[in-house]
């Protein structure tokens, strides 16, 4: 067992060795306003400048002055931007990953995945860049043509949190360029170095390329600079991933001004374990989706609903897996489980746990603090594993920690209603190999979440697909599939050949 963590001072000299190597002047960015910490001492790393509300109003204009000209290049041209942007993210992926890690707690390997994800992103955006597909419709009238075309929309307003400090950016960036549009970005307080790294290379491939500066812009700060954004007229779309907290205000301030949103919030993703399934690959999954990121994905697996003939073999076997999870510094190779973000994180699962226990639950693993006396400043825990007689109030609020629930049923009617019996609407699982089992889970009355799989976890979501849910979620599409088409603006054009006026709906104004 490991029983000590890296020094604040290895792990600053990792942070600034990194930032210096992806391009960012130290010298520029330092300051006194905002703290870079780490996770995992705690400690503070260094001070940051931060912005003022006049310099998100500054880089609003600037962004929307570079969208004036950013929307007539053509978009495979874009595309040009992004490939040379996601080449630059492979030749820096260890960097880039050292600072996830550093701000964000996460072990390598997840760390480094983040960043595939960027790269991955770049890719699919690279080839979007030619599939910006418009439809043509029959028209009703002779002579006549009936199409769309999608046009770029303007500045896109990105705020991101702490857990996927870079990848849900670039989730929004990379499709936000292909399409036209240009980027001011908010990154979370706790994570802004990771994100100056990743401007910073933007700047140079949109340098290398020959597009236009100020295409992406970041803001640095607290929650009035957010505030700004959110209510910046020259920012049509606002993309916003965070709590259901930040959704419930960012989302009508929007709207007020009839601007666009795209919400990516809270989850309170669960999975089904049926009679049938491979309890091997349901364990194996269910303690990644769990305990994966010490349960700080939106998409982490929180409630576990287990047929009653399973329920103890299940209880049972996550229980031996919890109990072996290696918790500790991500940087040690050995780590599955690093740090908590912050106090507050570890304070508000203490709490769930309470509550959890008062409302009748039996915590069979986990819960208690580690690596106190290593890392007085950091917030270690051993991701907790509770079974509950019922879904209680604590089981249906997210609490953004490793607590798995464990509820049993008898029917999977039964589980589907216990699945769905929840405020948010992220992602869900079946495990089964009864394939009537599955398809009901996946049907129009099954789980009602944007994401919805089988045997596979809750978390780890391909880019390839759009990512988002209903509910307290949202109701936001971001990356893959057509999720492109919220980045754009769609003009309905009719155009007549014929040479006469006519109407439709067969109207008559004969003159
Ligand atoms: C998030 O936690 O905000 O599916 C995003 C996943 C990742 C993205 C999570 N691809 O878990």
């Amino acid at each position: 067992m490991v029983t000590t963590v890296s020094r604040t001072d290895d792990v600053r000299a990792r942070a600034e060795a990194a930032l210096a190597r992806s391009g960012v002047e130290l010298g520029a960015v330092k300051g006194d306003a905002l703290a870079a910490r780490t996770p995992i001492t705690g400690a503070e790393l260094f001070g940051l400048r931060a912005d003022t509300v006049e310099g998100v109003d500054r880089a609003v204009e600037a962004a929307h002055a570079a969208f004036l000209g950013w929307r007539s290049v053509p978009a495979p041209v874009r595309g040009a931007l992004v490939k040379r942007f996601g080449e630059l993210l492979g030749e820096h992926k260890e960097h880039l990953a050292d600072l996830v890690t550093v701000e964000a707690g996460k072990i390598r390997s997840e760390a480094l995945g983040e960043v595939q994800e960027m790269i991955d992103i770049c890719d699919f955006a690279v080839g979007l860049s030619r599939q910006l597909y418009g439809r043509t419709m029959p028209s009703e009238r002779p002579g006549h043509r009936l199409m769309e075309t999608w046009h770029p929309l303007g500045v896109v307003g990105v705020i991101s949190a702490f857990n996927f400090p870079v990848a849900v950016w670039a989730w929004n960036a990379a499709v936000a360029l292909v399409c036209g549009d240009t980027v001011v970005w908010k990154p979370s307080e706790l994570t802004p170095l990771t994100a100056l790294a990743c401007t910073a290379l933007l700047d140079r491939a949109i340098a290398e390329t020959g597009a236009p500066a100020h295409l992406n812009q970041i803001v640095l700060g607290g929650a009035e600079i957010g505030e700004r954004l959110v209510d910046s007229p020259l920012v049509p779309l606002v993309s916003a991933t965070g709590s259901t907290r930040m959704g419930r205000a960012v989302g009508p301030r929007v709207a007020a001004r009839f601007g666009r949103s795209i919400l990516e919030l809270g989850g309170n993703n669960a999975a089904v374990v049926t009679p049938s399934a491979d309890l091997d690959l349901t364990v194996n999954a269910a303690v990644f989706a769990a305990a994966g990121t010490a349960g700080q994905r939106c998409t982490t697996l929180r409630r576990l609903i287990v047929h009653d003939d399973v329920a103890d073999a299940v209880v049972e076997r996550l229980t031996a897996a919890y109990g072996r999870l290696p918790i500790g510094d991500p940087f040690q190779e050995s780590t599955l489980v690093g740090p908590l973000v912050s106090e507050a994180s570890y304070a508000r699962m203490r709490s769930a746990l309470d509550r959890a226990v008062e409302e009748g639950g039996t915590l069979c693993a986990g819960g208690e603090r580690q690596l106190a006396e290593a890392a007085p400043g950091g917030y270690y825990v051993r991701p907790a594993l509770v079974r509950m007689p019922a879904q209680t109030a604590v089981v249906r609020e997210e609490t953004f920690a490793p607590i798995l629930y464990v509820l049993t049923y008898r029917d999977l009617d039964e589980a589907i209603r216990l699945h769905n019996d929840v405020p948010q609407g992220l992602s869900s699982g079946i495990f089964t190999a009864d394939q009537r089992e599955a398809e009901r889970f996946l049907a129009v009355d099954g789980a009602d979440c944007g994401i919805v799989n089988v045997n596979i976890g809750t978390s780890g979501a391909e880019i390839g697909g759009a990512f988002g849910g209903e509910k307290e979620t949202g109701g936001g599409r971001e990356s893959g599939s057509d999720a492109w088409r919220a980045y754009m603006r769609r003009a309905t054009n009719t155009v007549n050949y014929s040479g006469r006026v006519a109407l439709a709906q067969g109207v008559d104004f004969s003159q």
